[in-house]
């Protein structure tokens, strides 16, 4: 059975309560039920955190023992130098997602210090982009 963790960075545990039009009205917690049981063959772990350096440690942790890790960093993707160093540090291979399509966004959402060391990136997609790096791993 693959091993997969889905990790979540600052204000996705909002998700479902403002912000509709962006984000859409399903909580991520509804959506991973959802996901888990779709894809019964694979184990998804989710964490999230609102903090850089539980980010991170969390990473390096899952990053040697997961097959792959599903990471949206949220904020953090934009600014974490920290984070994309985690990223390149870890052997499991990262897919980077964003629910929203970034380069439709604000300029500063245009810059992602997690891509140049994921091994692929998904977004636009909305919470669909998830799913779509689960099955990246089939
Ligand atoms: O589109 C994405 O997935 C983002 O990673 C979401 C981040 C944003 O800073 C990135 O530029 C793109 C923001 C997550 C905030 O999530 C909320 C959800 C519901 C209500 C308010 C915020």
């Amino acid at each position: 059975m693959k091993k997969l963790i889905i990790i979540n960075g600052p204000n996705l545990n909002l998700l479902g309560t403002r912000e509709p039009e962006i984000y859409g009205s399903l909580s991520f917690t509804e959506f991973l039920d959802e996901l888990r049981a779709k894809y019964f063959d694979m184990s998804i772990d989710y964490f999230q955190s609102n903090i850089e350096g539980e980010l991170i440690d969390k990473i390096q942790e899952a990053g040697f023992s997961y097959d792959g890790i599903i990471l949206n960093a949220a904020a953090y993707t934009h600014t974490s130098v920290g984070i994309g160093d985690a990223v390149k540090a870890v052997e499991s291979p990262v897919i980077e997602v964003h629910i929203s399509n970034t380069f439709a966004r604000e300029d500063f959402r245009h810059q992602s210090f997690i891509s140049p060391n994921a091994k692929g990136v998904i977004l636009g997609f909305g919470l669909q982009s998830y799913e779509l790096a689960i099955q990246s791993f089939i």
